[in-house]
């Protein structure tokens, strides 16, 4: 692949794909990963699915408050693990928390932040699926739809004028598009070439708002054009393509020829969040056809025909997967709340004498009262 042309083929920007329906690689868009990484790209992916899986179980359990799934759209955010440098920053959205994952965060922190309880780093303040992590250059979502966008570019700039190297790499649904913030970093990062990549996940549906009410641009791709920045189409369910784009929109970054957009076209095969039933707005149908683009399973179709798993392998894979996500969530469910005091740290570098006071309070109050 071409990392200056980044294939932009008018008038649209089509979209650019790896895999084929057979197995096979398309080799004039093959970014030729070793057989180690697209294990290593299937593991992650599986383990993904079965986390979510999992973590939908224990909400509707009421053994957690909410969670938001990646189901169908694992190609994203394992590929992007796969492509970044160790001192590279990540900026989500909701859909790729995982990230970290791939660059080495503990499944158990990362459960626990689901927990919001002693293992969780962030001691409970966030909302569950909002996980960020120092070590691992991961930055939590806030929630608002848009605003880790500028943030992303602002410390892109930031880099830059350290001379770090490394690339900042901001993510957003398509819903987002249609935030002020998304323009404003687009344009910001155009117009200061800031080392970022910036990817829209077009999942085509924003809760219940499907991408067709979201623009009357063709494709989300094209608003680049108007930033005066490269923009990539890619298949989203397509570990290789996306893992393509995004190695060579960071060496681009990297390089100092400025930032890159990228659409990657996929679909969310589940719910919005737990919070949310799309029986009530979307068809079946349209779900049951996407079901057979699943990035999963195409990966898999590849593993197969380059003789690098087998049923047996798979299934192997599946029970060990399986074995340690349970045994993370029954290491982390068994932790206790968050230490009450907590509530009070972290909010001056000094603690001011009122809340040295309400910590005084805090601790003449007694025990928390427990519950269950
Ligand atoms: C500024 C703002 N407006 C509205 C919401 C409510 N909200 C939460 S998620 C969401 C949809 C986001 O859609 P999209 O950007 O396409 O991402 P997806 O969830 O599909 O990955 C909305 C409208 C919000 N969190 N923040």
């Amino acid at each position: 692949m071409d990392p200056e042309l980044l294939r932009d083929d008018d008038p649209d920007i089509a979209l650019l794909t790896v895999l084929r329906d057979d197995g096979s690689a398309d080799p004039a868009t093959d970014p030729g990963m070793s057989s180690e990484t697209l294990l290593r790209g299937y593991r992650e992916m599986r383990r993904l699915r079965l986390l979510d899986a999992r973590m939908i179980l224990l909400q509707r359990q009421g053994r957690v408050g909410f969670y938001g799934a990646a189901h169908g759209q694992e190609a994203v955010p394992i590929a992007t693990g796969l492509a970044v440098r160790p001192d590279d920053w990540v900026f989500p959205a909701l859909r790729e928390q995982s990230v970290m994952l791939v660059r080495g965060f503990p499944l158990t922190t990362f459960i626990a932040q689901v927990f919001g309880n002693a293992g969780d780093v962030l001691k409970g303040r966030q909302m569950p699926s909002h996980q960020s992590g120092r070590a691992v250059h991961q930055v939590s979502w806030s929630s608002c739809i848009g605003p880790q966008l500028p943030h992303a570019v602002g410390a892109a700039w930031a880099m830059r004028a350290k001379k770090t190297g490394a690339v900042a790499v901001a993510f957003s649904g398509d819903g987002a598009t249609s935030q002020g913030d998304f323009h404003a970093a687009m344009n910001f990062a155009g117009v200061w070439r800031a080392p970022c990549v910036i990817v829209c996940q077009n999942n085509h549906w924003s809760i219940s708002v499907p991408t067709s009410k979201q623009t009357a641009s063709r494709t989300i791709a094209v608003k680049a054009r108007a930033y005066g920045i490269p923009g990539v189409r890619v298949d989203g369910n397509d570990l290789l393509a996306v893992y393509g784009v995004l190695r060579d929109a960071l060496d681009r970054a990297r390089r100092g020829a400025g930032p890159t957009f990228v659409e990657a076209v996929t679909y969310r095969m589940g719910a919005h969040s737990t919070s949310d039933d799309p029986t009530r707005y979307r068809a079946q149908a349209e779900v049951d056809a996407w079901a057979k683009k699943d990035p999963l399973d195409r990966l898999r179709r590849h593993l197969v025909h380059l003789g690098l798993i087998t049923d047996a392998s798979d299934a192997a894979l599946d029970r060990e997967l399986t074995a340690e996500i349970a045994a993370a969530v029954d290491e982390v469910e068994k932790l206790p709340a968050p230490e009450r005091e907590s509530l009070l740290a972290d909010v001056y570098a000094e603690p001011t004498w009122n809340l040295r006071e309400q910590l005084g309070e805090l601790r003449r109050a007694g025990p928390a009262p427990t519950h269950g």
